[in-house]
């Protein structure tokens, strides 16, 4: 399938599905990972200091209606990879360290992102968290990446670069290397030489930072997992609330010389950065603002978070949207933005959303689907209705956005309406769904 997708891509037609009201961009997508909706100064943290990520979003367009497609990492991730509901790639759950996952990954012959952007002749290249398979037969070069610094499992020391089970994690491209640094500087360094070198050339670049993940570590904390197996205990909650201010501050930072970077370079007219989260914040540590619930769990707290788009030459400045957007739509943004159209049918889930960068137009009305362990959601304009083992609720979130007012009883009709919707959708991506083991 893979190698239809190249020999198709070759005969790409040179035209567009939408006005071609601009010039293709560089590509920088920056995801932080467990970022919460109240975790930034620009969506009201007055705790944590993020002038970078402020004026980003002063400068271009903040997202007040994202929605990560999971509520935990790696079904975020494969949905953004592909540009389709995650369960169309097997990857519901979290792909863990420990246990039988471990053998487990999105299957290289999936088509990504890095594949089409590629094969439309950007440099493609990651730095940061994978979370798609610790096999090196999931290595991110195989889904369509040149580059790849970084890690692939979930989480790592910020400092020793142990995984959650005590094995090295840290990578250059296939190889596995180590390499001193505190993660979230490594991620800005690497981000900064791929940007450097390529400058040139049209690329697309996925700075996948750990932050504001655990282990909470600031820069001169010492590791906690050590190479001989042992783990230190982690700190107390104040303690924890400290180094994750401090980690959010130096994501920030390294976003700041991005920027700088793009500045330097005579890259910042036509680059397009979008920064989003993975999943919501955790309990007692992060801020989801006035969302309830957290990640893991399909509250709008697992899954609304931050998001922002900068284009200084097409997005107008300062501005907000209550467009609902989410993680697999970014693909079909993508491929928008580089004006390559393949002659291929890609069956993908997620809407293009450039009409709502340029234009500030929203895309066409459309139904979200969430689905992770025992809870169920489907999002309908301002309804949404949530499955919850047996019981369902409703909420309007334009009066409700905490969701504490279950109408399910008295809203009759759309509650049929979006169970039937929410059937029929898990029906339709439960078709042919097996994971694949390597
Ligand atoms: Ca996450």
């Amino acid at each position: 399938m893979k190698l239809l997708f190249y020999v198709l891509s070759i005969l790409l037609l040179q035209f567009s599905c939408v006005p071609r009201k601009f010039d293709a961009p560089n590509i920088i997508l920056i995801m932080a990972d467990d970022l919460g909706y109240g975790d930034l100064g620009c969506y009201g943290n007055t705790n944590i200091k993020t002038p970078n990520l402020d004026k980003m979003a002063s400068e271009g367009l903040r997202f007040m209606d994202y929605h990560s497609n999971g509520a935990v990492c790696s079904p975020t991730r494969a949905a953004l990879l592909t540009g389709r509901y995650q369960q169309r790639s097997g990857i519901e759950g979290v792909v863990y360290a420990k246990g039988e996952t471990r053998q487990t990954g999105l299957d290289i012959k999936e088509v990504t992102f890095a594949d089409f952007m590629k094969s439309a002749g950007y440099a493609t290249g990651i730095v940061g968290k994978w979370h798609l398979g610790y096999n090196v037969d999931f290595n991110p070069i195989y889904q369509g990446f040149d580059f790849f610094r970084g890690y692939v499992s979930g989480n790592i020391d910020y400092h020793s670069h142990l995984d959650g089970v005590g094995i090295p994690d840290w990578w250059h491209d296939l190889e596995k290397t180590e390499e001193e640094g505190y993660v979230t500087d490594l991620i800005t360094k690497y981000a900064i030489s791929f940007i450097e070198e390529n400058k040139s050339k049209p690329f697309c670049l996925y700075v996948s930072h750990e932050s504001p993940h655990y282990p909470f570590q600031g820069r001169n904390d010492e590791p906690e997992r050590l190479l001989n197996g042992e783990f230190k205990p982690t700190g107390t909650a104040e303690q924890k609330k400290i180094a994750y201010k401090e980690m959010i501050e130096v994501m920030d930072e390294g976003v700041g010389d991005i920027f700088t970077t793009l500045k330097k370079l005579g890259l910042k007219e036509n680059t397009f950065v979008f920064f989003c989260s993975d999943n919501g914040g955790i309990r007692e540590i992060g801020s989801n603002g006035n969302l309830r619930g957290n990640k893991g769990k399909l509250w709008e707290g697992g899954h609304r978070v931050p998001a922002i788009a900068w284009w200084p030459r097409y997005i107008e400045p300062g501005k907000t949207t209550d467009a609902q957007v989410m993680s697999m739509d970014v693909f079909p943004t993508f491929i928008n933005l580089s004006k390559v159209v393949p002659k291929y049918d890609f069956q993908l889930d997620g809407m293009d959303f450039t009409r709502l960068l340029i234009e500030n137009k929203p895309s066409e009305k459309r139904s979200l689907f969430w689905k992770y362990r025992n809870q169920k959601v489907v999002r309908n304009g301002k309804w949404k209705l949530l499955v919850d083992k047996n019981d369902t609720y409703l909420y309007n979130l334009e009066e409700d956005i905490s969701e504490q007012n279950d109408l399910s009883s008295t809203e009759n009709t759309i509650t049929n309406q979006l169970k039937s919707e929410l059937e029929n959708w898990e029906q339709d991506v439960s078709l042919g769904v097996k994971l694949r083991t390597k």
